[in-house]
């Protein structure tokens, strides 16, 4: 339908008589918003409303378009055609909300008619979800070093240089720092790239003698594997008392592993170098997903590391505040990613965070 311009009929009035008399768009537009109201009201389903709605007030809806005329009118009706159209819209989508609220009650009329549906049944969940793998582990983890009065703590994933590095023995011109290239902040503190930095706060926080376990999410800025993420899990384990030895500090990770297998595993102990220890130690794990003849996880070596270790440097003491001569230690960084990926038999690291559901739900149930 078309709106003339200027409307004839108008033509010869003065601009009060045009403030008073209806102007003929206003009928055009009364028609279409009736008729556009009309179509809502007939819609028997939330789609056919949800058609009538795109057509009235879509973006190329029957009202919308209107708005295009605004131009083609003398400037003095321009502000009360504008107004009139805004209202249509009103009009139309109170029109629309009624239609969606009296449809939605018919189907919850038509359900609660249904004589198999009863109300008073306790809501069954559809899916209540699943237990990702490693809050299991790190759970059971928990529960065994808690049982040997072990603190659990939970320490910043963004934290400072001195307790990612300098504290630990790697100050900045350290060749180790190539190992652990991380993300920074523009404030100079960075994503911790080992649970290691829990050892100096743990030296800060407790009094010794202590021990405390700080599980965590770690990142590297590194390429990734079937057995290397740029975010993943470690538990950190540390002990500080006046006399410890690497044979407390094995016997630790020793029940550590037998908890987590629930039998004997194959481990191997070898030298390792970390600044923050001395002596230190690699203690690797028989490919518990290939079963030893090699694979992508370990590399084709049969062995994964997975459990790093030592007796805990002089100088990390020392800036824990402690006197080296007084207390000794020893710590762990355990890799929990790649201990539950050995725990199930997971044949890479990046389904661990992948986010794929059908991996996920494959774990204990969470409800
Ligand atoms: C460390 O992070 C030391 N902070 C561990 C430590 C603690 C040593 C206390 C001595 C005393 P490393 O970079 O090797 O070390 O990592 C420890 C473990 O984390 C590895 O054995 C491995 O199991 C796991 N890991 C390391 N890098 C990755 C990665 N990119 N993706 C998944 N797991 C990794």
């Amino acid at each position: 339908m078309d709106i003339p311009h200027p409307a004839p009929h108008l033509a010869a009035l003065d601009e009060e008589d045009m403030q008073q008399a209806s102007p003929a768009w206003q009928a055009e537009i009364d028609g279409i918003t009736t008729t556009v109201c009309a179509s809502i009201d007939a819609a028997t389903t939330l789609a056919s409303l949800r058609t009538a709605e795109i057509s009235a007030v879509g973006r190329k809806g029957q009202v919308t378009e209107l708005r295009k005329r605004i131009g083609s009118l003398p400037k003095t009706e321009r502000r009360a055609f504008g107004q009139a159209v805004n209202a249509a819209v009103g009009r139309v989508k109170t029109a629309i909300n009624a239609r969606h609220e009296s449809l939605k009650q018919a189907l919850i009329d038509a359900e609660l008619g249904d004589d198999s549906f009863d109300e008073t049944m306790p809501a069954q969940p559809v899916n209540g979800g699943t237990y990702h793998p490693l809050t299991l582990v790190q759970r059971e983890l928990e529960d065994v070093f808690a049982s040997m009065g072990y603190h659990v703590m939970d320490f910043p994933e963004v934290d400072s240089e001195f307790y990612n590095f300098e504290g630990l023995n790697i100050p900045g011109w350290h060749p180790a720092r190539d190992m652990q290239d991380t993300f920074w902040l523009d404030d100079g503190h960075l994503l911790r790239t080992h649970t290691s930095t829990g050892q100096v706060r743990a030296m800060h926080l407790f009094k010794p003698p202590f021990r405390a376990v700080f599980p965590g999410k770690v990142y590297r800025y590194e390429a990734t594997d079937a057995s290397h993420e740029h975010t993943f899990h470690q538990v950190e384990g540390l002990m500080v008392a006046k006399h410890v030895s690497v044979a407390h500090l094995l016997d630790s990770m020793r029940t550590l592993l037998s908890a987590i297998f629930g039998r004997d595993v194959q481990v191997r102990l070898r030298p390792g170098y970390f600044p923050f220890v001395e002596p230190g130690f690699e203690l690797d794990i028989s490919c518990q997903v290939c079963g030893g003849p090699g694979c992508a996880v370990c590399k084709k070596s049969g062995w994964v590391e997975l459990l790093p270790c030592g007796l805990v440097h002089p100088n990390v003491l020392r800036a824990g505040g402690l006197d080296p001569d007084e207390w000794q230690g020893w710590a762990f960084g355990l890799g929990l990613s790649r201990l539950v990926m050995m725990r199930y038999a997971i044949s890479d690291i990046r389904l661990l965070l992948g986010g794929d559901v059908r991996f996920l739900e494959q774990f204990e149930r969470g409800v």
